[in-house]
């Protein structure tokens, strides 16, 4: 029987079967995945096949191979990872331009990832109800100009006034969509909002389950409609993982597209001469704030993000 894992605490998994049945499941044996140094061998969206041991309980056997995940270096174990999802179809990167106001760089560093595996994402600005003077409308024109500009998708919407909410529920169809971004966003509140039963409020008893410990991280999967959303906690900053310097443009598209006009094939775009990239930035055609996020990760000390 194929089933999807729904919830992951500890060792124990919620399995959705595909008649929409819930299992309480374990793992039998070690299970491991090929070449994966990972901490966790299943996270929230793997599909995997289960053997039912009564009505509540199976066991699983396996994981299907997998279309994509998300993963962050582990704290302490240098040479592990952590799967936080698999199988996204869409990130919605949830962002505020004020209380709480999320940082160009962090936006960079989560669209930098999510490029690097191949994960579509969408911004979404909650708290819009909140933009009511002349600086933040300024800084909101200022945003669409920098992440239009860099090709991405961008949704305005607030939970609170219930602004725009149909266009995520409909967008979320068919689809799992993980909903990511700095803690306080409202990634939670724009999830009650598309379905209002769920009351997110509730998976506070998640919270006493894990009680003692702030650094749990638990991803859940809800179904809403013919969708599948997964809620997260709050997220600081990203590990890029084994990324090698010379290809971090490659996940920035506006310059990766410049780049191919560079007089030098291995053009950092720092310092080279005839540079098309630096000429794009100086032309307004890249926007100076992405140039700068992309010269700061280039800054990285690798260790340092193996976090
Ligand atoms: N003004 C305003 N406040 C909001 C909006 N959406 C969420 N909030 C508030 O922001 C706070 C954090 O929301 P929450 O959903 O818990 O954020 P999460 O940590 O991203 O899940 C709560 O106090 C919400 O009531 C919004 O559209 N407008
Ligand atoms: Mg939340
Ligand atoms: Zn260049």
């Amino acid at each position: 029987m194929i089933g999807l894992i729904v919830k992951h605490t500890g060792s124990n998994y919620t399995v959705r079967s595909d008649d929409g049945l819930l299992y309480n499941a374990t793992v039998r044996g070690k299970l491991r995945l090929k070449d994966m140094k990972t901490t966790n061998p299943i996270a929230v969206g793997d599909r995997v096949i289960i053997s039912p041991v009564s009505e509540k309980e199976a066991v699983i056997t396996e994981v299907q191979p997998r279309k994509n995940y998300i993963i962050r270096r582990s704290s302490n174990l240098s040479r592990q990872a952590h799967i936080l999802a698999a199988n996204v179809d869409r990130v919605f990167l949830v962002v505020t331009l004020t209380l709480p106001e999320t940082r160009y760089e962090f936006i960079d560093r989560f669209l930098v990832t999510a490029e690097a595996y191949k994960i579509p994402v969408w911004i979404v600005i909650n708290k819009i109800d909140l933009l009511d003077t002349k600086a933040l409308q300024e800084e909101l024109e200022y945003f669409h100009r920098v992440y239009s500009g860099a090709g991405y998708e961008i949704v305005e919407v607030s939970a609170l006034k219930n602004i725009n909410i149909d266009i995520i529920k409909s967008e979320i169809q068919g689809k799992i969509t993980l909903f990511s971004g700095n803690s306080g966003v409202g990634k939670s509140a724009i999830i009650n909002r598309i379905a209002p039963g769920l009351d997110l409020k509730t998976s506070a008893i998640s919270k006493a389950h894990n009680k003692g410990t702030h650094t749990t991280t638990f991803y859940e999967m809800f179904e809403v409609g013919e969708g599948f959303v997964i809620d997260s906690p709050g997220i600081k900053g990203f590990g890029l993982i084994d990324m090698d310097k010379t290809e971090i443009y490659h996940f920035f598209p506006e310059i990766f597209k410049f780049a191919a006009d560079c007089r030098f094939g291995m053009c950092s775009h720092t310092h080279e001469p005839e540079c098309a990239v630096k000429k794009a930035v100086k032309q307004g055609d890249i926007s100076e704030s992405r140039y700068l996020s992309y010269l700061k990760i280039l800054e990285d000390d690798n260790d340092k993000y193996r976090r």
